[in-house]
């Protein structure tokens, strides 16, 4: 499969990495939007949100602990910062391997419509 966050992952291309345990890997988005942008995805393969299954409601959880747990390493934790997945078009995904954006580092601004 030619998936570029499962490159990533296997280490067979290189990334920023400032995060990993058995089920997640977090990185530094190429192309930062805030100040800290980071991408937490799960090892496992699953294109979209939409692709979740019941058997993988676990990932979720450790996806959202690596986003506590990186906030608060970094320092933006009591500032705050936000959390975001894009799915399909209309979400603007662009990679199809889950991921969710860590955003902080500034006061951000409102959702975009
Ligand atoms: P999206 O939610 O699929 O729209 O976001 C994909 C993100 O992946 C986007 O912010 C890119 O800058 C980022 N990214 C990356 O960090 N490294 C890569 O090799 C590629 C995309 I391709």
């Amino acid at each position: 499969m030619d998936c570029i966050f499962c490159k990533i992952v296997e280490g067979s291309i290189p990334s920023s990495k400032v995060y990993e345990n058995d089920s997640v890997v977090a990185f530094h988005d190429i192309q930062p939007a805030a100040p800290v942008h980071i991408l937490i995805i799960p090892k496992k393969h699953i294109a979209t949100m939409n692709d979740v299954a019941p058997e993988d409601h676990g990932l979720i959880g450790d996806i959202f602990a690596a986003a506590r747990h990186i906030a608060q390493e970094l320092g933006i934790a009591e500032d705050g910062y936000r959390l975001v997945n894009n799915v399909n078009s209309h979400g603007g995904q662009v990679v199809y391997h889950l991921h969710v954006h860590l955003l902080g580092g500034k006061k951000l601004g409102p959702l975009p419509a």
